[in-house]
């Protein structure tokens, strides 16, 4: 027999395989709350040692987050979102709109998240040279003013504040992953990413977003993820030491 969820949606047993820092699983868990689904096992999951349950899920990219729904994997956070609105049509508002330009509209910006923003902010941090640093924090701060111009649009739409019009959508989940770990990065890279001065907006929706019960009952605190970047620069230190070490042996 089917399990039922919270949502009386009949939906079989779910797992989340997972890394608690992770933005993308924090996308799926997000999305999990936002329907009400929250009668799911969270499987912890440790990224240096692969558990073989992961790599039999994900065996093509070995990644979190993986849904398993009734002993089925779905893997890529934004696609389990997707899968979530096809698979609980019952359990609360759908993410994706139903008008087919819409939601053209909705996974460009999922998309733009991911291949502008995600990888000019991951740039920041792996960048040696001051003038690639200065690329990328540019890249980067061009991004959010795109981001502030889809919400302004999505406002202009009659929105309320969030990328999905009325209420929180595809973008919202897209975005707000990543809320925790870009304000984390601030106090080491001293950088304001979102600046309310320069988007005011997407400001506002930074709080709109934190303030949402599923964003709290999911979300890794921002202290927990800066303790986490000290341990692991801390390390990096402890790696190139030893071979700056060697090197002068
Ligand atoms: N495109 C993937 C990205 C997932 C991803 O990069 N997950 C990271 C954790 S934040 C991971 O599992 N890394 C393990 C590895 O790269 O071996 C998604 O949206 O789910």
């Amino acid at each position: 027999m089917e399990s039922q969820n919270d949502t009386g949606v009949g939906g079989g047993e779910m797992k989340v395989l997972g890394a608690w820092a992770s933005p993308f699983v924090l996308r799926v868990r997000v999305a999990l709350h936002l329907k009400g689904l929250v009668d799911y096992e969270y499987v912890e999951q440790d990224l240096a040692e692969k558990s073989e349950l992961l790599v039999a899920c994900n065996p093509v990219h070995k990644k979190v987050p993986v849904l398993l729904h009734a002993g089925k994997p779905v893997c890529e956070s934004m696609l389990i979102v997707e899968y979530l609105d096809d698979a609980f049509p019952g359990a609360g508002r759908a993410f994706l709109p139903a008008d087919p330009h819409a939601r053209a509209v909705a996974r460009f910006w999922a998309a733009y998240i991911d291949g502008q923003l995600l990888s000019s902010w991951l740039a920041i941090h792996a960048t040696t040279t001051e003038e690639e640093k200065a690329d990328a924090v540019a890249r980067t701060l061009a991004a959010v003013d795109a981001l502030e111009g889809a919400l302004a649009e999505a406002e202009r739409s009659g929105g309320k504040g969030w990328f999905g019009g009325e209420s929180e959508g595809f973008v919202d989940i897209a975005l707000g992953g990543f809320v925790p770990a870009i304000q984390a990065s601030e106090p080491s890279t001293g950088l304001r990413i979102v600046d309310p001065a320069r988007n005011p907006r997407l400001a506002a929706w930074v709080e709109r977003f934190c303030a949402l019960d599923a964003a709290r009952a999911a979300m890794p605190t921002v202290d927990r993820l800066v303790e986490m970047g000290k341990k692991r620069i801390a390390e990096q230190e402890t790696v190139s030491a030893a071979g700056e070490g060697r090197h002068m042996n």
